[in-house]
């Protein structure tokens, strides 16, 4: 059997209901989609896979072999793993920077563009996008038929960037087609290459998405995931820090602040950040990292948001194991 799942890109399978691609033989004719698939995209039901970058790292070097045009996604609220990805392209790439919508209004979209300037990446062009709103997405097709050197255009990223939904929204605006390609708020959702002929000039290929390790999306139950993942616009908390101060983020950071401050959180408007004067015990059980931070600097909780500090600080952060925490120049 050859035919493939559309919403995740898998050859579909009836022998091993455990597996990858599972159909039920009576269905195969009928449906589409996976099981996986089916369940994501009727019933919000989710089942983790496992994989590993090296199992996509196949599907890369098949980019690399070729000279079409690849659209990096970037996700403008996680941008951690970009700089893991770039060594997999080496094609003209477009910078598709995704999820406007969910960025404060108010920044000025040449001060985000102008952050990846220095992206090991061979450049041609770069655009600020909303799947979500339809923002720029007539200019993005306008650059595609601009520097597209073939049919074909790769659509890469991290996962959950946004690919799959970005292809989703071309379907319905640019094409007649009707299949819908599985998305969701989990990572790896797309499982291998999706080959969507918009047009007969240009066919788009979604690709599964590189994970990043040590991120916070894989060590939480569903229900904290969708706390976590910002679904409107960030309203970033801004708070005046004098002397001793203790911050919890739900029931997933400890910050500990100890000298005359300004800080700044972007996190999902979900997520409730509490205060304390006096000192406690609340989450000291979780992994503490001390953090040298300069001015103007973030930092990144891996897949949970980021925090941006005025002035040069010591700061402790505890959070839950394996999950990266570092610095890095101030972003919005
Ligand atoms: N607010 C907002 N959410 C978006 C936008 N684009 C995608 N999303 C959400 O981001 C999450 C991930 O989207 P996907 O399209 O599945 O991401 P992906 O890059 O295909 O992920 P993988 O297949 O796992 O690599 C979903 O919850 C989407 O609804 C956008 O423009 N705005
Ligand atoms: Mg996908």
């Amino acid at each position: 059997m050859n035919k493939k799942c559309t919403g995740c890109g898998l050859s579909l399978q009836s022998e091993f209901e455990d597996k990858e691609g599972f159909i039920k033989k009576e269905n195969i004719d009928k449906s589409k989609l996976c099981e996986r698939c089916f369940r994501i995209q009727n019933y919000n039901e989710y089942k983790v896979v496992a994989k590993t970058n090296q199992d996509f790292a196949k599907i890369f070097k098949k980019i690399d072999k070729s000279k079409d045009l690849v659209l990096v996604l970037v996700d403008l609220l996680n941008i951690g793993g970009i700089h893991e990805l770039c060594q997999y392209i080496h094609n003209d790439v477009l910078l598709v920077l995704t999820k406007r919508d969910l960025v404060p209004k108010q920044i000025y979209e040449e001060k985000l563009l102008h952050y990846f300037d220095t992206l090991p990446l061979h450049v041609v062009d770069k655009i600020i996008v909303s799947s979500k709103n339809n923002y720029h997405l007539d200019e993005l097709m306008e650059l595609v038929f601009e520097y597209k050197k073939s049919n074909k255009v790769y659509v890469v990223g991290i996962t959950n960037a946004g690919k799959s939904t970005l292809i989703n929204k071309i379907i319905y605006n640019y094409s007649n087609l009707t299949n819908r390609i599985t998305t969701s708020i989990l990572p790896s959702t797309t499982l291998d290459m999706i080959e969507i002929p918009i047009s007969d000039e240009l066919t788009f290929i979604d690709t599964p998405g590189l994970l990043v390790e040590n991120s916070i999306v894989d060590k939480v139950d569903s229900e904290t995931l969708r706390r976590i993942v910002p679904k409107s616009e960030l309203k970033p908390t801004i708070f005046q820090v004098k002397c001793d101060q203790i911050f919890l983020i739900d029931s997933l950071v400890r910050l500990e602040v100890e000298e005359d401050n300004n800080i700044v959180f972007y996190l999902s408007n979900n997520l409730p950040i509490l205060r304390f004067y006096k000192d406690n015990d609340k989450l000291k059980n979780l992994e503490k990292k001390e953090i040298t931070i300069n001015e103007k600097e973030d930092i990144v909780i891996e897949g949970l948001g980021f925090i941006k500090v005025m002035k040069k600080a010591k700061i402790k952060v505890y959070t839950l194991k394996n999950v990266d925490v570092y610095t890095r120049k101030s972003f919005l």
